[in-house]
Order: C-alpha cells, then sequence, then structure tokens
C-alpha cells in the first residue's frame, strides 16, 4: 500500500484555447506534477470536470495522464459517472491503460437506497481486477458514507482506501479506526490536510495541490517528522490562498488554472456552468500568485 501513500492532487481538466480536451496541455499538466515531485494524481474527480464531460473525452484524458506518466507515479482513476454502464465502461479502460487503483463518487442525481449504492459500487469493482478507493463526498453527492455500507464494503478486498471529504475531521478517525491499519484514508478538505492528517489519514488528495504542491508535500513532511508548529505555520499559508482562490468572481478551478498560466503551465479554462474569472478580477490572480511563490 506504500505507493499510495503521500501527495496526490485532482488532476484538473486541460482544455485548449477553443475548450476541448488537449492531449499536449493534459502532457504539461503531468510534466509540472511530476517535476514537483508529487507522489501520484487522482485523474478525472470533481477537480477533472467529471460530470461536464463526454464519456470519451473521459477516456482521452485517462489516456493521455496514463502515456505521459505510467510508471512514474502512482495513478488513480475515478472512474464514476451518472451510470452504472458508463462507469463499469471507464473502470475497464482504466484497468487497460495501467491505473495503480479505480475510485468513484456514490451515484447522483437520484437519491437512492444505500442497497443500490452498494450495488454500483461493487458492480465497479467486478468490471476490473485493480484496489478500489471509496469517494465520500457528502457535499457534491447528497449522500454521507455509513459506517453499516463502509463496514460492508471493506468485507471486498478490493476495497483498499477511502477518499473522505465530509468535513467533520473526526470522520476520518471513525472510518480509519473501523478499517485498521491496512488500509488507506486519504484526506479530502485541502483546508483541514494536517488535521486530517494527524487524527490518522495517511495521505491526501485535493483539488488545490496542483496550483501549490511544494506547500502540501512540506505539510506533509511536517506532519511526518512530528514538526507540528512547522505543520500549523504551512496549513495558515495554504488556507489563505484557497480562501483568495475562492474570493474572485470566477469559479476556483478557473481562478487555479489562470494561476497556473502565469506559471507557464497552460491548460485552458473552465467549461460553462462553471464561470472563468474575468475582467478586474483578473488583475487579481498576480497578487495569489506571488502569495504562493512567497510561503
Ligand atoms: C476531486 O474529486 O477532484 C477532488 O479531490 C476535489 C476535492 C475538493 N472538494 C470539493 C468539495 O470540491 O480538494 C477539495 C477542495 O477543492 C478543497 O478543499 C478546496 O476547498
Amino acid at each position: 500500500l506504500d505507493k499510495f501513500k503521500g501527495i496526490f492532487p485532482a488532476f484538473y481538466a486541460c482544455y485548449d484555447d477553443a475548450g476541448e480536451v488537449s492531449e499536449e496541455r493534459t502532457k504539461d499538466l503531468c510534466t509540472h506534477l511530476l517535476e514537483k515531485g508529487v507522489n501520484g494524481l487522482y485523474v478525472g474527480g470533481s477537480s477533472g470536470e467529471c460530470i461536464y464531460q463526454s464519456l470519451d473525452e473521459r477516456k482521452a484524458t485517462l489516456r493521455y495522464v496514463a502515456e505521459c506518466l505510467e510508471g512514474k507515479l502512482t495513478l488513480i482513476a475515478h472512474v464514476g459517472a451518472p451510470s452504472t454502464r458508463d462507469s463499469v465502461i471507464l473502470a475497464k479502460y482504466a484497468e487497460e491503460l495501467g491505473y495503480d487503483a479505480l475510485s468513484a463518487i456514490p451515484p447522483i442525481y437520484f437519491t437512492l437506497p444505500e442497497r443500490s449504492i452498494y450495488t454500483y459500487w461493487s458492480e465497479i469493482m467486478d468490471a476490473a481486477e485493480l484496489p478500489f478507493i471509496i469517494y465520500n463526498i457528502p457535499q457534491t453527492t447528497g449522500y454521507s458514507l455509513s459506517m453499516n455500507l463502509f463496514k460492508k464494503l471493506l468485507k471486498n478486498e478490493k476495497v483498499i482506501g477511502l477518499k473522505n471529504s465530509s468535513m467533520p475531521v473526526m470522520d476520518i478517525e471513525r472510518f480509519k479506526a473501523a478499517a485498521g491499519e491496512n488500509f488507506i484514508v486519504f484526506n479530502g478538505p485541502d483546508e483541514q490536510f494536517v488535521s486530517g492528517r494527524l487524527i490518522g489519514a495517511d495521505s491526501g488528495i485535493g483539488g488545490t495541490y496542483a496550483v501549490m504542491p511544494e506547500l502540501l508535500l512540506a505539510a506533509d513532511k511536517a506532519v511526518t517528522s512530528g514538526s507540528f508548529d512547522e505543520a500549523r505555520k504551512i496549513q495558515k499559508e495554504i488556507n489563505d490562498i484557497i480562501i483568495a482562490l475562492c474570493s474572485l468572481n470566477g469559479s476556483m478551478y478557473s481562478a487555479i488554472k489562470e494561476v497556473l498560466k502565469l506559471k507557464g503551465v497552460n491548460i485552458g479554462s473552465v467549461r460553462g456552468p462553471l464561470e472563468p474569472v474575468s475582467g478586474e478580477d483578473l488583475h487579481k490572480i498576480a497578487a495569489i500568485k506571488i502569495l504562493i511563490d512567497r510561503s
């Protein structure tokens, strides 16, 4: 399980200037993150704008990332999609491409009983011989993973981890305690990375990591080495940056992409209904980049 330890940026959707998925820009972002020394990538999740992309676009992104990085970084494919059918297609494809693990949110849109959620995740697991990481993100899916369903899922030996994005940090401690040591819990909320690690998360997956990987890597190291004052100081810097990224008139991902452009990594903008940063607020991007560079 060691290959699932550390800092895993949630990979962004990379578009050309016309808003189409771009092979070149996807590979540029891969190379950039490889050079930064991250431990792996979480591809095709919320940060990958998965719900705004077609099946073919999602497959293309999975392929470009694997072609660029297979063997160099641990790759987790998020394959959650509105239908089980599409999720299974993505799961099989990720396995063909050599991904290290699969992950999926619970079913979205309809409020389904836990029985259906269990069946959905189980059918994805049955589709491939890959380890599986449950994704609990109640803020966006409306479903909060229950301890009952979690324990039932743990009986499947493919379940090796959980990406937990619910806000109570205590949930991480409870899930880790229920699963035992031989299981990876990923911290979800970047704003609570240090507290999540201290209470039991082994690793982190996050939507803001790729714009400031140095800070997350440093925070992780500080926790591991027991330098808690240092860890707390870095978390404050991370949170100042997240708040700045969320304070503009466009979506957080658009702000992140504008900062990345200033860093020399152009991955285009966001797809509607996510809004691009515009007008006066575009001028604030340079200040956010300075905040990141200074930290
Ligand atoms: C993914 O699925 O791509 C992610 O990892 C996104 C996780 C993010 N959570 C939400 C609710 O969007 O990383 C967080 C989030 O971007 C961060 O905490 C900033 O708020």
